[in-house]
């Protein structure tokens, strides 16, 4: 059946090979789906309507491989991106499976440990341009700890920057077109991650020497398990310029790291998300780094896959909704009139003395300012009706 929210390429929706190809293992059970063959990702995605496929080098490239084996795969993985249409916007490194990295990668308190966790990333970088990779996405497993007794996190701090930095200067060097986006999240597998939300990393990006090639790749359940609102993380990321690429998933706050289906835990913040990307001018991968229930068998998978664009589609056009009903409009018109009906000095128009001067002796009717009701019950309401389907 295909209908209005059957997606199309041009929606830019993509999928990681870990993520459809997720065998359902967890710490207290063994896989309950065999791997998924990379190049039958491709193809079921492809007809799912997808537009893109996304990878860690070893989700493609088995660690031990030769190089003639890495080849042979490549090509292949290539073959079928070709055949079915699709293309990799983005490319990462595991850092986090292989016993070496127990304490960590770039942060590792041990020198050679830190050294070949660049090797194996400028080997990955390698590989994700060769298949078209315009973004890289750094998400820090391991950099973390159980006990500071040993690590001052300070130093953790210096280690990534030093490997975030040489990393660009690689990219520089090999002239590739591709952008980092980093990805924090605040504990699992490690007690406590470094960097651990979007805030962190904002700053973090700051202090680096090519912070222009630097954004994030915010994830919605990573925010929502340390209690944060994903939307205004999601947000202030936008509004510095640095929304590079995007995880869609769901969570439930104060849980494990679920990675649910996109939207099935929190609608109304997942319909908020949406309205927000959508009318941000965000143009990046709509990705969603998410995985099918343990419970489920391959027809589970993509049928999990269906579900996470379909209810993105329908967001948005819930959103278009409620953004078009006449009542809604009527309501902001005029709240917005009230709120813009001030004309004496502000910030908004930059400091001068006559401004700070003006201010300071301007009258304000205080008591009326803070008897105003906001409106925003009603509004609120609106809004779950569109969302509930009675708008
Ligand atoms: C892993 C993690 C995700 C990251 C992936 C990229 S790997 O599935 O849980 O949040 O985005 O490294
Ligand atoms: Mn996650
Ligand atoms: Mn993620």
């Amino acid at each position: 059946m295909s209908d209005q929210y059957t997606p199309q390429k041009s929606d830019k929706f993509s999928f990681g090979l870990w993520t459809v190809g997720n065998v359902g293992r967890d710490p207290f059970g063994d896989p309950v789906r065999p791997p998924m063959d990379p190049v039958h990702a491709v193809r079921k995605l492809s007809e799912l309507g997808a537009w893109g496929v996304n990878f860690h080098d070893n989700d493609l490239v088995p660690f031990e491989a030769s190089p003639q084996e890495r080849d042979r795969i490549v090509r292949e993985f290539k073959q079928a991106l070709s055949d079915h249409g699709m293309v990799v916007p983005m490319a990462t490194t595991n850092l986090f499976t292989h016993p070496v990295f127990r304490d960590g990668a770039f942060t590792s308190s041990d020198a050679s440990v830190r050294a070949f966790a660049l090797q194996k990333t400028m080997r990955a970088i390698d590989l994700g341009a060769e298949l078209g990779a315009t973004t890289y996405v750094f998400w820090g497993g391991r950099e973390g700890s159980e006990t500071d007794a040993y690590r001052n996190p300070g130093d953790a701090v210096k280690y990534f920057r030093d490997a975030i930095n040489f990393l660009c200067e690689y990219v520089r060097s090999q002239g590739y077109d591709m952008r980092f986006a980093l990805e924090p999240k605040p504990n699992e597998p490690r007690g406590d991650l470094y960097l651990p939300t979007v805030g962190h990393m904002l700053a973090f990006i700051s202090t680096l020497e090519h912070p222009e090639m630097v954004g994030l790749n915010p994830e919605f359940a990573h925010e929502t398990m340390a209690g944060l609102n994903f939307v205004h993380a999601v947000a202030q990321a936008i509004e510095a310029g640095k929304l590079f690429h995007i995880d869609l998933n769901d969570q439930v706050m104060g849980r494990y790291d679920q990675d649910f289906r996109f939207g099935s835990e929190n609608p109304k913040r997942a319909f908020l998300l949406v309205r927000l990307l959508e009318g941000s001018g965000y143009d990046g991968p709509r990705h969603f780094d998410a995985h099918a229930y343990r419970t489920e068998d391959e027809e589970g998978v993509w049928a999990f896959a269906r579900g996470c664009m379909r209810t993105y589609l329908i967001f948005r056009e819930k959103a278009r909704k409620f953004d078009d009903d006449p009542e809604v409009r009527g309501l902001i018109a005029e709240l917005r009139k009230q709120d813009e009906s001030y004309s004496g000095p502000d910030a908004h128009s930059g400091y001068s003395d006559q401004t700070a001067g003006a201010l300071k002796e301007q009258e304000f009717d205080v008591a009326a300012m803070a008897a105003r009701g906001r409106r925003y019950e009603e509004l609120d309401q609106l809004l779950m009706e569109v969302l509930l389907g009675v708008r």
